[in-house]
């Protein structure tokens, strides 16, 4: 099938010292060559060959820009079609100029994804691999571009392969087991042997749900908020943390009105950093919606840093909040350390045996590395093992694997009751095809347009 040559701007819109314009198709070379001057043609020069020229307007005959042309033929290209990049060097006008004349002179506007798409359609990656592509380009710290990269690279894909396989050994060998019986007793030897087979599936596919977790974490970045009463150090150490002054700290109380939010990476996760107006009943109407949005952040937090005053007792507006987050991930931050203490932290940890405590002094930069070190602790035992693991961080995959699980449970279970041995095999197959969804087998073409749309305009 021959698509369409498509077009777009291919790095980020803005200034920049180089930006791209890409086409992609079996016009591609002849539509750049028509606004091309050069030493030669683009047509007559090798494939991958980077070849200095201008940019023409053929109507004009005027000099739109100074260019490199990539010329990449197909097949060996990103999308396996012919791909030609000319990399402009003015500002976002001069390159919107050259966009428009490629679409002028032949091209269509490429939709957002749509060069990623034609290497899924054109067999060069599977969705897995497509969908690591959108994550690496959003992907917020090193660790999770790493994931991302591996993604694209087809480590869930090998690794779902492999599990599909297992289930087609299975099966093939209850279809082995019932035509050429071995045992006296087929029947439950082949249950046998179907229960223990699937059971090990089973397990394998919980294991990379397991990582999902982590994997979402390392993606999105961990939602983290940073709660407590006014004046205790909240701000000093949302700046701490990201080593800059972007939230107001004084000493007056009620500083902090309205959430601040700032990425920032910790051992190499990256968190989602809420800083928040300290909590208190107050008569200030900006500061009571400050306070009204503190409590919401903290409802919707996968991390809360709830830090409190070394130099104050414990009040019962603290014992409340806390009481109030008992099913959430809480670190407990005395801060102010270097203050006379006020502050029974063993009667904290008493009143709270599981919740990690920590003692800083923000000012003095005191217990802020042991604080990183019990984030990252409490989601990935000290280390990102990223390298090792094959980390499934996107929605889409968690829901199909969820359901994978469902289906196989359901086999393992009825194996477990004796039910004939093709019902079993139903939810076998059910598996399995579940599991092809993940790699894109199966997938609808709805559901195909929906993903790559949501890929950025140029990939
Ligand atoms: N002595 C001492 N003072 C600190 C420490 N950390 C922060 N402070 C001071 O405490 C005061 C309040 O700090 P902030 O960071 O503004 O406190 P906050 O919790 O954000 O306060 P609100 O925004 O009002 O809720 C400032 O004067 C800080 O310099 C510390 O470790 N020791
Ligand atoms: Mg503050």
């Amino acid at each position: 099938m021959q698509l369409e040559t498509i077009s777009s701007i291919s790095t980020p819109v803005g200034e920049g010292a180089i930006a791209i314009v890409r086409l992609s198709g079996v016009d591609a070379v002849e539509i750049a060559d028509r606004l091309y001057k050069g030493a030669k043609s683009l047509s007559s020069v090798d494939s991958h060959t980077i070849n200095y020229g201008h940019i023409m307007d053929p109507d004009t005959q005027e000099s739109v820009e100074e260019v490199m042309v990539a010329i990449m033929r197909a097949p060996r290209t990103y999308t396996r079609e012919d791909i030609v990049e000319i990399n402009c060097h003015g500002g976002i006008h001069t390159v919107n100029r050259v966009l428009q004349l490629t679409l002028k002179h032949g091209a269509r506007m490429a939709e957002p994804g749509e060069f990623t798409k034609r290497a899924f359609l054109n067999g060069r990656i599977d969705l897995s691999q497509a969908e690591g592509v959108m994550d690496f380009i959003r992907s917020k710290t090193t660790e999770a571009s790493k994931v991302a990269n591996q993604q694209m690279q087809g480590r869930l894909k090998s690794y779902v392969e492999d599990l599909r396989q297992s289930i087609l050994n299975i099966l093939a060998q209850v279809e082995v087991n019932i035509d050429y019986p071995e045992y006296d007793d087929v029947e439950e030897a082949t249950t046998e042997f179907l229960q223990e087979e699937s059971r090990k599936v089973k397990q394998e596919i919980e294991k990379l749900l397991k990582s999902s977790t982590q994997g979402r974490i390392l993606r999105e970045g961990l939602s983290t908020v940073i709660i407590g009463k006014p004046n205790v150090g909240k701000s000093s150490l949302l700046n701490y943390l990201i080593q800059d002054n972007k939230a107001i700290v004084t000493d007056v109380a009620g500083t902090t009105r309205d959430i601040l939010e700032e990425y920032v990476n910790v051992n190499g996760i990256p968190l989602k950093l809420i800083d928040t107006a300290g909590i208190r009943d107050t008569d200030d109407i900006v500061e009571k919606i400050g306070v009204e949005r503190s409590r919401q952040a903290l409802k919707e937090a996968e991390l809360i840093l709830y830090v409190l005053n070394n130099n104050e007792p414990l009040t019962n507006e603290d014992v409340e909040i806390l009481d109030s987050m008992a099913d959430q991930n809480v670190i407990s931050i005395v801060n102010k350390l270097d203050l006379e203490a006020e502050l029974d932290v063993e009667d904290l940890k008493s009143r709270y045996p599981g919740m990690s405590i920590v003692k800083t002094s923000i000012i003095n930069s005191t217990g802020v590395d042991e604080l990183e070190d019990r984030i990252a602790g409490l989601f990935f035992e000290g280390e990102i093992q990223s390298v090792d693991s094959t980390y499934v961080s996107n929605n889409r995959h968690i829901h199909l694997l969820e359901q994978a699980i469902s289906a196989i449970s359901d086999a393992i279970e009825s194996a477990e009751m004796d039910v004939p041995v093709d019902i079993v095999q139903i939810d076998l197959v059910k598996t399995w095809e579940l599991l092809g969804e993940v790699i894109g087998e199966d997938v609808s073409e709805q559901l195909i347009d929906q993903l790559f749309s949501q890929f950025c305009l140029g990939k």
